[in-house]
């Protein structure tokens, strides 16, 4: 074992190491600047201020005077119901821009206009296609996947209330179909539900906060279909993951390669990258070096990981890191999720920055236009920034911290089916459900989100997994935490026997053997990028419509212990209304609404099954979501294994 560094940012002993070194060299961090913004604002904090007009900005003080309204009435329950809808609304356009990019190169490969790509997944496009109720024609591929593209992007206008948005109503139970339906909450389109949350949040429109967290449901789940669809479109043109073994951590990066990191979301251009990267390798060995080493860092890099088993090198909040490593060459972006200060970083370390999509520019970095029309090209235009870099860098010292993990991904719903129908062919999900009634699965979570700043680097993330697996709850993990559990080698079948209770420990190693593995299945299963979260709508689905019953009733819980974009409001947002008990592990702007915080964490039960909890302490969420799972149990009429152990 090596010595691990441990520090106060993060619980990564790699991250730690460059935190000392960028100590020493000077250079600022994330953490640097958060010291410096500390104390946060009191009214931010709780989504008390409100600049939706210029009579603003006005701030409510819970403490203070009355009367405790805006200078247009708006009271405080109104301000935070405002604040959260557009953050969701925000999140649903982050990851539906994302979708309908897929969707543009689908149809942009099916004509023979982006020579490049294809429909890799045939399978997948006939799934796809069927659920939407296309005829699949085996002869006819490209018409089949451009009457899919135009349901995809039918999607985003507003729809007939009989048929609406596509990518959440085939992905659901038809149970909670109709009670979205019922309820109000069915989306009537992608675009169309992120504008009327700007619509209705503009100054003097919707001042009730129940009709607006209501709408906020609906966007939710509107960009529930942005991520199912980009999930759905990105298999279709890259493939279906499988599993498949690999490494996460700084310790991925090659001091005699040429390190290319791709950042970012979408898999349009690392999908290229990563092909082109192999095809430049005698361009490489030509400037010295032994070839060239493409990393993911963020959800960019899930992607890549998934599909081809590309090493991971750091997530959110540690991007900056990896360039303080001095060995990144060139780091590839398209957007989302990207700090602007890599481009400071960036100067200090003689990385070159690539900027590549209209939607994100950063001055300082290089900005090459990316086409779907001439992919290939661009990739290797870029890349070629990335081998000259290496000439310039080649002989200077590095500082790559020697540490990595293993890692064994690539859990597509399909890829756990596939397992699971080694211990039986009729019926896959059977012996899943088997090990959830006898008690050895006791529930599943799903961890996702992001790294944030305020809690240090991986330690909820940590000290929940290592709570849950020990209860035997089966854990599925997506976007950075995947990454965070990753890097601390949850995904490595070795850290099983250690960190597995006896039950899921049981399961594991017997699915491990039914497939022929000299092992078990890791102790997390990684299921993709934050909008392959939808992967576990998918599995929670198939799951209930097996045992006749819907999501909401399933010992199935999320959780985004460490979360911070606005896209991880967003999902969380679907997944309560869903039906998942949901936990966030910072604290959200919207504690200063005293109602509208009633509503999120209890009363919304009433009206999807799904709920948000709040807690800041790992041990506490992780006791909580326990407490919810055996909830479920004891409503499905399962054991329950004596309570909360603690
Ligand atoms: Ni999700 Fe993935 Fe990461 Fe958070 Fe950002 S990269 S899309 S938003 S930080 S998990
Ligand atoms: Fe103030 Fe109302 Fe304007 Fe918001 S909308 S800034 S609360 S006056």
């Amino acid at each position: 074992m090596f010595m691990a560094k441990s520090c106060k940012a993060s619980l990564d002993p790699a991250v730690c190491e460059m935190v000392e070194k960028a100590e020493q060299e000077g250079v600022r961090t994330v953490w640097d600047r958060y010291q410096a913004m500390l104390p946060q604002c009191g009214f931010g904090e709780t989504g008390l201020c409100c600049r939706h007009c210029l009579m603003g900005p006005c701030r409510i003080d819970p403490f203070g005077e009355e009367p405790k309204v805006g200078i247009c009435g708006a009271t405080a329950d109104v301000m935070v119901a405002r604040g959260l809808d557009r953050a969701i609304s925000a999140g649903a356009a982050a990851h539906s821009g994302h979708a309908r990019h897929l969707v543009h190169t689908l149809k942009k490969a099916v004509r023979g206009e982006a020579p490049d790509y294809a429909v890799k997944d045939q399978a997948k496009l006939r799934s796809v296609a069927e659920r939407l109720g296309i005829p699949f024609d085996e002869e006819n591929i490209a018409e089949v996947a451009l009457r899919v593209a135009e349901a995809a992007l039918s999607d985003f206008n507003e729809k007939e209330s009989e048929a609406p948005v596509a990518w959440v109503a085939t992905r659901v139970t038809e149970k909670r179909r109709n009670l979205l339906s019922e309820r109000g909450i069915m989306p009537k389109g992608i675009d169309y539900e992120i504008s009327d949350v700007m619509h209705r949040t503009h100054m003097g429109c919707d001042a009730d906060p129940v009709n607006l967290l209501q709408a906020g449901l609906r966007c939710g789940l509107a960009d529930f279909a942005g991520c199912s669809m980009g999930t759905d479109i990105s298999d279709i043109l890259f493939g279906t993951p499988q599993p498949v073994v690999s490494e996460a951590n700084l310790g991925v990066l090659k001091a005699d390669a040429v390190n290319v990191a791709v950042h970012g979301h979408n898999p349009v251009l690392s999908e290229i990258i990563v092909e082109v990267a192999q095809e430049m390798k005698s361009e490489a060995q030509a400037a010295g070096a032994k070839g060239v080493n493409v990393v993911g860092i963020c959800c960019t890099g899930n992607e890549v990981l998934m599909r081809h088993g590309i090493p991971s090198c750091t997530h959110s909040l540690s991007q900056e890191m990896a360039l303080i490593t001095g060995a990144v060459d060139a780091v590839v972006m398209d957007y989302q999720c990207i700090y602007p200060s890599l481009a400071t970083v960036a100067e200090c370390m003689g990385t070159k920055l690539i900027t590549t999509m209209e939607t994100m520019k950063i001055p300082g970095a290089i900005h090459i236009p990316f086409k779907e029309e001439r992919a290939k090209e661009i990739a290797r235009e870029i890349v070629g920034h990335a081998i000259e870099a290496f000439k310039r860098r080649k002989g200077m010292p590095v500082n790559i911290p020697q540490i990595k993990t293993k890692v064994v991904a690539g859990f597509s719903v399909e890829a756990i089916v596939n397992a699971l129908s080694k211990l039986n062919a009729e019926d896959p999900l059977k012996p899943l459900i088997d090990q959830i009634v006898a008690g050895n699965i006791r529930g599943v979570a799903l961890f996702c989100g992001c790294n944030n700043v305020k809690v240090q680097q991986d330690r909820n993330f940590i000290t929940m997994a290592r709570r849950l697996l020990k209860e035997n709850v089966l854990l599925i993990a997506s976007g950075c935490g995947a990454g965070a559990l990753m890097r601390h080698g949850f995904m490595d079948p070795a850290m099983v026997d250690e960190v597995c209770g006896e039950g899921l420990k049981a399961v594991l190693y017997a699915i491990g053997q039914a497939n022929g593995l000299d092992g078990p299945l890791p102790p997390v299963l990684h299921i993709g990028s934050c909008v392959d979260t939808s992967r576990a709508v998918v599995l929670a689905t198939a799951l209930a419509n097996r045992l006749g019953v819907d999501i909401d009733q399933l010992p199935v819980v999320a959780s985004a212990p460490e979360a911070m974009a606005e896209k991880a409001v967003s999902i969380g947002t679907w997944a309560v209304a869903l039906g998942l008990p949901t936990h966030v592990g910072v604290m959200m702007p919207v504690v200063g609404g005293p109602l509208v915080t009633q509503v999120l964490t209890d009363k919304v039960r009433d009206l999807t099954g799904g709920y948000f909890i709040v807690e800041l302490d790992p041990e506490l969420a992780a006791q909580k979501l326990l407490k919810a799972i055996d909830e479920r149990r004891v409503g499905l009429g399962l054991s329950v294994a004596g309570g909360v152990r603690r």
